[in-house]
């Protein structure tokens, strides 16, 4: 299969998040046929959904990779469940690590259990701003240039982690 540029969201308000993220980070790297080639900064962000829980540390990875989109999906799912994420039965309720397939090349995917471009990704600035920091040119396969999403979006609450735990690179 062709090599494909696949974008991650990573989030995490449980049990160090920040840890969370960056052990996934490092989980992403071991997935078969696939290369780690991004990532962003870490981001503390305000949880969207219900409010009486943690803030959330967001990131955004970029990777290449020869697998289908449904088996990378089946692969951060093991690394969810690697990070004893226990599906709760609370819509955006908190969480260990949630891994998500934000754009995968430029395909559009729709399926039951696929839908990318990811569906929420165009108003929540956890999402758009480390996308920004690690791609700042990109198009989202049907929804425009990631630039004009940011500047629709309203006022943000998100901070930027400084640690150097983590290699920001662009
Ligand atoms: N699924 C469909 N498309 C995708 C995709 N592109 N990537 C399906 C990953 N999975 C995808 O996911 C439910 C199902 O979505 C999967 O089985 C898969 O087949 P899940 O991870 O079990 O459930 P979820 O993540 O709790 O649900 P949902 O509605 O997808 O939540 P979101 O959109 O992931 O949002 N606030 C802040 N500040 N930061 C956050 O990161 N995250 C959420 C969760 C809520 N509030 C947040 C944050
Ligand atoms: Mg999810």
């Amino acid at each position: 299969m062709q090599e494909v540029e696949a974008y991650i969201g990573l989030g995490s308000n449980l049990q160090d998040p920040q840890l969370q993220v960056t052990t996934a980070i490092d989980a992403l790297e071991e997935i078969r046929n696939t290369q780690l080639i991004a990532c962003s900064s870490m981001y503390r962000s305000k949880p969207m959904g219900p409010a009486s829980q943690p803030d959330f540390v967001n990131a955004v990875a970029k990777i290449a990779t020869t697998l289908s989109a449904e088996e990378l999906l089946t692969a951060l799912q093991s690394i969810e469940h690697g990070h004893r994420r226990v599906r709760g039965a609370q819509r955006w309720g908190p969480r260990t690590l949630d891994l998500d397939i934000i754009l995968f090349g430029d395909q559009e995917i729709d399926t039951n259990r696929l839908k990318i471009p990811h569906s929420g990704m165009t108003d929540r600035e956890f999402v758009l701003i480390p996308l920004q920091e690690i791609e700042a040119d990109l198009i989202i396969p049907g929804k425009g240039a990631l630039s004009g999403l940011i500047e629709q979006l309203p006022q943000y609450e998100l901070t930027k982690i400084e640690t150097t735990d983590v290699e920001s690179q662009s």
